[in-house]
């Protein structure tokens, strides 16, 4: 079993654990590594490849939902992308991962919310490929509705709050839509000025150029999610 998932940084283990899967397609992964990155704390990284031989196995052995991303941490084991950032943020409360007014950071989380129970149309069809660039797929009426319902939420926060992320300064509200960006960069979704500008701040994160270079020279390819 030990083929079908790798560990990195084997050197520097610590008592914190984030499992996730490939970064060139995992866009739940995507969230968790950023919640725990950007939160300042000390972490391996143990990767399971999505939809490799024993993939079932391995998810079901190593997690307890079958589904990544989960955070091991001083024998706590979290699971879920938002509860992971929830953990984190208050584990390094110095980090201030959600806004510091209490009816922003009410906002912060209704939307994170909503990109965690919705958007299917959206995620059934345009995959996250950090990899690559698609610009000829014709959206459904499900994932045009989607992606304008995720401009106007970003255009409404940016307006508001003035950028150049969501709240301001950066938070987990823009962790929940990181992988979004990444979808609306690969399938070459138009934006207006406003929108431009907040997914470039996004891609421009050392953190998410970091998870980019890794996918890059990822090497499992998951056919489904090419095109
Ligand atoms: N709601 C979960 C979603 C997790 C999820 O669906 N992860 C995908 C990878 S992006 C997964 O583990 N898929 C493996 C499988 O379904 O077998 C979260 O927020 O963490």
């Amino acid at each position: 079993m030990g083929e079908a998932y790798i560990w990195e940084d084997q050197d520097k283990m610590t008592d914190t654990t984030l499992i996730i899967g490939n970064k060139n397609y995992s866009s739940w992964s995507l969230r968790g590594w950023l919640a725990v990155k950007t939160s300042g704390l000390t972490f391996e990284e143990k990767i399971v490849p999505l939809f490799e031989d024993n993939h079932a196995e391995t998810m079901a052995r190593e997690t307890p939902a079958s589904k990544v991303p989960v955070l091991i941490h001083n024998g706590n084991t979290i699971w879920e992308s938002l509860a992971i950032a929830e953990y984190v943020a208050e584990l390094k409360p110095e980090a201030k991962m959600w806004p510091d007014d209490a009816g922003s950071r009410a906002e912060a989380r209704s939307i994170a919310c909503e990109m965690l129970s919705g958007f299917t149309g959206l995620r059934s069809q345009y995959h996250m490929n950090c990899r690559k660039i698609i610009s000829n797929t014709e959206p459904t009426d499900a994932c045009k509705a989607d992606i304008a319902r995720i401009q106007k939420i970003w255009q409404d926060c940016l307006t508001k709050h003035g950028g150049p992320f969501l709240f301001g300064e950066f938070s987990i509200a823009d962790i929940m839509y990181a992988p979004v960006v990444s979808r609306f960069k690969t399938y070459q979704v138009q934006a207006d000025e406003t929108i431009q500008a907040y997914m470039d701040a996004i891609l421009g994160l050392s953190a998410m150029q970091e998870w980019y270079a890794a996918a890059e020279v990822e090497t499992w390819v998951i056919e489904e999610e090419e095109y």
